[in-house]
């Protein structure tokens, strides 16, 4: 892929890169995306429809048992290229802020130190009733039951993700609200940008005169708002880019 010599220029010169990625970030790393979730053993549930509290409360043992299978996917996943090259850019560029909407933590694996996880992570666990954190290895090696319970007052555990109708954690929030003040280039990458209001972030981003930077094998409503956008696969395209 050829690469516009001004946005080269903007990259070598940047002082803070901010990379916004979503579901497409982790689609190389063999974790289904959003879009694709409900495929297989998942295909007669919308993800929206597992990802909510009113769901865990209708059905804990199903949601419970969708998190476990998404967990043990990510667990044996393995960082990308794409999430490696993310990772190099740090010794490229004095700043950058990874803002995630993904659960998985391949970004922290592939050695990215700034990950902000808007929509928190599959890899915690804690109280749906006391919020009290659980070792889901230590509980899982005793309580066999679906879900499993807290240890401190018997409510149900639930993955440590933001879920459809819950707010963001506010200091996850706050501090990509402080990124954007600061990023001269904000990448978009991976995300159908569906999901508010981290969706937003690269709206605002372009309104406050960063330079936006759209990667993404398919058109989005970001497309309208990146002054450049990069028609590619992530573990395919952060990598030439850098090379
Ligand atoms: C909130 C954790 C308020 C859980 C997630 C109506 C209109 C607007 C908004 C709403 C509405 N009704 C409700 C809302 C709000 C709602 C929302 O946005 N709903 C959507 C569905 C319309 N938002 C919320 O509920 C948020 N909270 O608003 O709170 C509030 C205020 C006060 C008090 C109480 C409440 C919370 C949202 C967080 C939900 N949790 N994740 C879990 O993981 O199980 S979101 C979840 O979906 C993911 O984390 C991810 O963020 C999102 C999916 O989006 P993407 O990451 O973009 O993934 P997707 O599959 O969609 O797209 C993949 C892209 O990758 C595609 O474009 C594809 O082309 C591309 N791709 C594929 N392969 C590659 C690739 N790109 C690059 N390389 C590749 N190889
Ligand atoms: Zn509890």
């Amino acid at each position: 892929m050829l690469f516009d010599f001004v946005l080269l220029d903007k990259l070598r010169d940047a002082r803070h890169i901010a990379i916004f990625s979503g579901a497409g970030m982790s689609a190389e790393s063999g974790i289904p995306t959003f879009r694709e979730a409900h495929t297989g053993l998942w295909a007669k549930y919308r993800p929206e429809d597992l990802a909510t509290p009113d769901a865990f409360l209708r059905d804990p043992v199903t949601v419970w048992n969708w998190y476990a299978w998404r967990r043990e996917l990510v667990q044996q996943a393995q960082p990308n290229p794409g999430h490696l090259a993310v990772a190099r850019l740090e010794a490229l560029v004095p700043k950058v802020t990874v803002i995630t909407q993904n659960v998985d933590g391949l970004h922290q694996r592939a050695g990215s130190s700034d990950v902000i996880e808007l929509h928190g992570s599959i890899l915690e666990t804690r109280c749906f009733d006391c919020g009290q954190p659980a070792d889901i290895a230590a509980v899982a090696a005793t309580d066999r039951e679906v879900p499993p319970r807290c240890r401190h007052c018997g409510g149900m555990l639930r993955p440590g993700v933001v879920w459809f109708g819950e707010s963001l954690p506010s200091d996850a929030w706050s501090r990509a609200a402080e990124v954007l003040d600061d990023a001269d280039v904000f990448f978009c990458i991976g995300t159908s940008s569906l999901v508010e209001p981290a969706a937003s972030l690269p709206r605002h981003a372009r309104s406050c005169g960063r330079t936006v930077i759209q990667i993404n094998p398919e058109a989005t409503s970001h497309d309208e708002i990146a002054q450049y956008i990069l028609r590619g696969k992530a573990g395919e395209v952060m990598p030439e880019l850098l090379s």
